[in-house]
């Protein structure tokens, strides 16, 4: 039996060794370029580019096609989505998970809306490959990976809201508060699937307890934690240290955000995702 795990790019694994994997890419398109989310970018490059680069950009999820090709010839397939509440992926991966169904009546496949991104998205995918690799069957992962989402969280902190208010997906007025400088916005996934805003902290300090106090708050005590910074290296090191200080057996991995999160959390952004307490 042929047991696959396929994210969209918002989970910033472009890669994932601990199961039958693959990642389909959200697309960055400004009116000169396009940027196919996935191992060949030149990530630096696309920030450097957008940086100097003064026209409209967007982005675009993977169509049913992209998801459905990615699904031909596995048994069990387990899709993984950027919330919908902010994109059209979930619903691409929804209606090409019901053709493959229709047309292989003898497959099984589960779409997991995670509400979220990046390392939330992360943790979710980590957790189905050990159901997976630990012989689970089919309704057992999905009850046991509804459970373990429940508990799951991102927390973000950003230094400019410009791409997400551009593409309409956060509150401009919000965005003109990010884009005063020093100012930094740490908020949370929201029950929806949307940017919830906690603290506007000044300075880095601030913006440091302000992320720890929204960590603990979600009832973190010491599992499993994955920080995604777009250029923040320093910023996830400081929180890295926060944390460990706290809880020094933390698991604790810190990477970078892929081009989808990397666009929209903008350089110095930085998303952390975690085990905590049950979402109310
Ligand atoms: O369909 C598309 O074109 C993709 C649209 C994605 C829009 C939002 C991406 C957010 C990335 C920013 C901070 C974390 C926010 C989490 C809220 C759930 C990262």
């Amino acid at each position: 039996m042929k047991t696959i795990i396929i994210s969209d790019s918002s989970s910033d694994l472009l890669q994932f060794g601990g199961a039958e994997y693959k990642s389909v890419p959200l697309k960055i398109i400004t009116d000169v370029r396009e940027y196919t989310d996935d191992e060949n970018l030149d990530l630096d490059g696309m920030i450097a580019d957008l940086k100097k680069y003064k026209g409209k950009s967007k982005t675009s999820c993977p169509n049913v096609e992209d998801w459905l090709s990615a699904m031909q010839g596995y048994d069990r397939v387990f899709c993984v989505t950027i919330t919908s509440g902010l994109s059209g992926s979930n619903n691409s991966a929804n209606l090409a998970m019901r053709d493959y169904l229709e047309q292989n009546p003898d497959k099984e496949g589960y779409v997991i809306d995670t509400l979220s991104t990046g390392p939330e998205s992360a943790l979710i995918i980590e957790k189905l490959a050990e159901f997976i690799n630990g012989g689970l069957d089919f309704d057992e992962i999905k009850t046991e990976i509804e459970k373990y989402r429940k508990h799951t969280h991102l927390t973000f902190c950003l230094e400019s809201l410009r791409n997400l208010a551009n593409n309409g997906r956060v509150n401009a007025a919000v965005a003109k508060i990010a884009g005063i400088l020093g100012i930094r916005i740490v908020g949370v996934a929201s029950r929806e699937g949307t940017l919830e805003i906690s603290e506007k902290a000044r300075g880095g300090e601030k913006a440091l307890s302000a992320i720890i106090k929204n960590i603990l708050g979600n009832g973190y005590i010491g599992g499993k934690i994955r920080i995604h910074h777009c250029q923040a290296l320093e910023t996830a090191k400081a929180i890295r240290n926060a944390i460990m200080e706290l809880f020094p057996k933390a698991e604790l991995i810190i990477a970078k955000t892929a081009a989808l999160c990397s666009f929209y959390a903008e350089s110095g952004g930085v998303l952390i995702g975690y085990e905590g307490a049950e979402k109310c």
